[in-house]
């Protein structure tokens, strides 16, 4: 197997997605007995969904937090923190997932870009309150109320169609032009996703125009593979602990 070289040069960049999860038992969320197997995304997943049927929204969502609840993180995510650890400012994890088992790790530069399964914000864009933890399991046949405006309280979480956080989005080009800048090796990994998902796998695009170096470890072969230069295949929890020679 390949190794990558992590030494005072370098400047690493991760994306991770479900499949670094899986190892920890949260199901990702295509293919075979992924979340979305029998599950209609539009109805789940996207504001229309949600004012369509919030009570469908909420179950789905509240499924999601007692199944995540009880889980732990895996070698995958270990071995990333000991990364960050190595390489401090020169490391920044952008993650897609929502399960907060990174921070949960130990991983400190985190941008969670799909928001988080442990916070709840007013689905009414008027409302000023802001986002706030929430680990309720809301129980079927519930929709929580906002007690400052009385509107309709949802899961932090971007779905399809809503913008990202623009904080997020600069974090993230933020730190690839001060790697892309800085004269030293700039390293993009994406590990554990099905690269189906924008704005997070025009990533790997992003990253070689400004001349990175690109990286994949992925179970089965991603949408967008082709565009990364360095492929392993396999779990996440079994290769990344061996991947990173830190020097
Ligand atoms: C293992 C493993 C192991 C298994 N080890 N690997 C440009 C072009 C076309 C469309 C668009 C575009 N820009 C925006 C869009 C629209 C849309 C989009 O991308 N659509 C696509 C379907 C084409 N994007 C958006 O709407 C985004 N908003 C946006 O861009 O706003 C501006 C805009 C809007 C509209 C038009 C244009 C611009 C928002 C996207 C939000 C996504 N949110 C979700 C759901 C909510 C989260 C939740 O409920 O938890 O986030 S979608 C869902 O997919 C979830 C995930 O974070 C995301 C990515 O999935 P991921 O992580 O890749 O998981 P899987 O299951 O797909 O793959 C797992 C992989 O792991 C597999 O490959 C396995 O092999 C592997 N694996 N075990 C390593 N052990």
């Amino acid at each position: 197997m390949e190794t990558l070289l992590l030494d005072s040069n370098t400047w690493l960049l991760v994306l991770t997605g479900a499949g670094v999860s899986a190892e920890s038992g949260v199901p990702t969320f295509r293919g075979m007995n992924g979340l979305w197997e029998d599950q209609p995304v539009e109805q789940v997943a996207s504001p229309e969904g949600f004012a369509k049927d919030p009570l469908r929204v909420w179950r789905f969502y509240s499924q999601r937090r007692a199944g995540a609840a009880g889980v732990s993180p895996n070698p995958g995510h270990d071995a990333l923190v000991a990364w960050e650890r190595h390489l401090g400012d020169r490391f920044l994890l952008a993650t897609q997932n929502v399960d907060g088992l990174h921070s949960r790790a130990g991983s400190q530069r985190v941008v969670e870009m799909h928001g988080n399964l442990f916070k709840t914000r007013c689905s009414n864009d008027e409302c000023k309150r802001a986002p706030f933890d929430d680990t309720t399991v809301y129980p079927a046949g519930t929709v929580p109320g906002c007690k400052d405006c009385g509107g309709l309280l949802r899961p932090h979480i971007v779905w399809f169609g809503e913008y990202l956080d623009p904080a997020d989005l600069e974090r993230i080009q933020d730190f690839s032009l001060r790697a892309a800048s800085s004269g030293g090796r700039f390293v993009f990994l994406a590990a554990g996703t099905s690269g189906a998902v924008y704005p997070a796998a025009g990533m790997v695009d992003q990253v070689r125009g400004a001349g990175g170096e690109t990286w994949l470890v992925n179970l089965d072969p991603a949408e967008n593979s082709r565009r990364f230069q360095h492929s392993v295949q396999g779990k996440s929890g079994e290769v990344l602990p061996k991947l990173g020679r830190l020097v």
